[in-house]
């Protein structure tokens, strides 16, 4: 295998991420604003294949209508000149002061019918580029204060924006799905659809559920302190898995976007296994791009923002390939017995087992004994979990 990325990798990257001039809450850029064909150029020689884009980080919040197309078509120019592609799109709904408290559920009617209507717009563009995800991360949609937020109401008015917007895409003929990427606090103090299971569970309430699905942030559960791997699980175990952000993240504090595996390593690892392998049984995986939003740290030049975007690509690689050494290992696949991994995927009734059927078993419950039953044994989780961080960090295979 080889650790040099390649178009069939899926590697994609915001243009906000390499794009990030070092600006935080604290101080100003460090580094010089990039420009979209420089951005292009570079990630197409490093072997991504897509890059992702906010309407505002393409054209400035305000543009003029002929300002807004010289943008466009300066980025149409260099994708064919390069052949990488637009994967996903996204709309900013949380830079400009219009939107300091929210878009679509900003307490001012007015605000959030310019959003819906900042979003229709994006949405064409998405389309024209040939985006088939557009990602909605309402960073401004909650609240500082209890007082200040009526919840219920900000979930309806959730609710009318997104059923509005597949009524959309569904009358335009639009091959596009939206992903809703949940993240818990930062910049409100507290976000609506904190949480992947959050996002899952108000996706059913919209009047298309089938289009909706999510796009999960490794460093927002992690910040949630959440495991990113199993939120991905139940995502892909719900066929909601739209769209992916990968980074990494050092425990519960401000929203750090590291390099991929530059946060908490073996959940990285499982992670990759899950995506590339299906987890520990096999089973459906994901197929989209491999987008990465993180930030280049403020403390690093140009060269260190490509060095960074080079590693996010790598690391996700020597993962990959850690993880296929790791699931060919022969003492993997017994230990994986041993611990009963693999009899989880076997169904606990029998075929056209009912509870009567299951009543009737008396060695299920009359004669089990449930104090003798493992007889002092273990799982042999601690051993699986060891030979896992040998292989990933190299000692086996
Ligand atoms: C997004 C997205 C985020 C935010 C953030 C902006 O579209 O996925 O996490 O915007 O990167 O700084
Ligand atoms: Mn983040
Ligand atoms: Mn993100
Ligand atoms: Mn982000």
């Amino acid at each position: 295998m080889t650790t040099t990325p390649t178009r069939a990798d899926k590697f994609s990257f915001g243009l906000w991420t390499i794009g990030y001039n070092g600006t935080d809450p604290f101080g100003g850029p460090t580094r010089p604003q990039l420009d979209v064909v420089e951005a292009v150029t570079k990630l197409n020689e490093l072997g991504a294949y897509g890059l992702t884009f906010h309407d505002d980080d393409l054209f400035a919040f305000g543009s003029t209508d002929a300002e807004r197309q010289k943008q466009i078509d300066r980025l149409k120019q260099v994708l064919s000149d390069t052949g990488v592609i637009v994967p996903m799109v996204t709309t900013n709904l949380f830079s400009a002061p219009v939107f300091k408290d929210g878009g679509f559920t900003s307490n001012d009617r007015a605000v959030r019918r310019f959003a819906l209507r900042k979003v229709l717009r994006n949405l064409d563009l998405a389309a024209e580029l040939g985006a088939k995800t557009f990602v909605m991360w309402g960073g401004r949609e909650g609240a500082e204060y209890d007082a200040a937020k009526d919840i219920r109401a900000a979930l309806e008015r959730y609710r009318e924006a997104v059923n509005l917007l597949g009524q959309y895409v569904t009358d335009k003929g639009y091959d596009i799905k939206f992903a809703i990427e949940p993240k818990p606090n930062e910049p409100r103090g507290d976000i609506l659809l904190p949480t992947v299971g959050h996002a899952l569970a108000f996706i059913e309430t919209l009047e298309r559920p089938e289009l909706v699905g999510v796009n999960p942030e490794v460093g927002h559960e992690q910040m949630a302190g959440l495991n990113f791997a199993a939120g991905i699980a139940q995502a892909l175990y719900q066929g909601k898995l739209f769209h992916i952000d990968l980074n990494g993240q050092r425990g519960i504090k401000y929203d750090q976007d590291l390099v991929f595996g530059h946060g908490d390593l073996q959940n990285a690892f499982a992670l990759v296994d899950l995506l590339e392998n299906g987890g520990p049984n096999g089973g459906p995986s994901y197929e989209g791009p491999r987008h990465f939003d993180y930030k280049p740290s403020r403390t690093e030049d140009i060269t260190g923002v490509w060095d960074s975007a080079a590693a996010n690509m790598r690391t996700y690689l020597l993962l990959k390939e850690r993880a296929q050494a790791f699931r060919a290992d022969p003492e993997v696949q017994e230990a994986l017995e041993a611990s009963r991994v693999t009899q989880l995927s076997v169904n606990t009734l029998n075929d056209g087992e009912s509870y009567d059927d299951l009543l009737a078993d008396t060695s299920a419950y009359e004669e089990f004994d449930a104090d003798a039953y493992f007889g002092g044994k273990g799982f042999g989780f601690v051993r699986l979990q060891q030979l896992a961080l040998e292989h990933l960090i190299g000692a086996r295979g």
